[in-house]
């Protein structure tokens, strides 16, 4: 309700600053087996980009190592790379992803 909001309001304006929450970067790992097929799949699926970004990234992963997905809060950062992990794993490819602080 509004008094709370308000109350939350005078809370910040004592603390001076509202601090934004900490990010973290979601990467995608190298590995020898993944067919990069697969790999461009899981860019479009889980990260909302086209086939020609997928692509891109995939290749970046594939020559450098790994490459950054995007990033996100705490809370959806885990749940991406949760998701990107378990789909790899149900189609038993070794794929990983993981988070970094950003
Ligand atoms: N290196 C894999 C291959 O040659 C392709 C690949 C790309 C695998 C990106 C994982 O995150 C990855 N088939």
């Amino acid at each position: 309700n509004t008094i709370s909001i308000d109350r939350e309001r005078q809370l910040d304006t004592v603390k001076r600053k509202v601090q934004p929450p900490p990010m973290y970067k979601v990467v995608l790992n190298n590995d020898d087996y993944t067919p990069m097929d697969f790999v461009i799949e899981v860019i479009m699926r889980f990260f909302n980009m086209d086939a020609e970004k997928a692509n891109q990234l995939m290749l970046t992963v594939h020559y450098r190592g790994k490459a950054v997905c995007g990033i996100f809060t705490a809370e959806v950062a885990e749940t991406k790379v949760m998701q990107v992990n378990q789909y790899a794993r149900k189609h038993q490819h070794p794929l990983m992803c993981s988070m970094e602080q950003a």
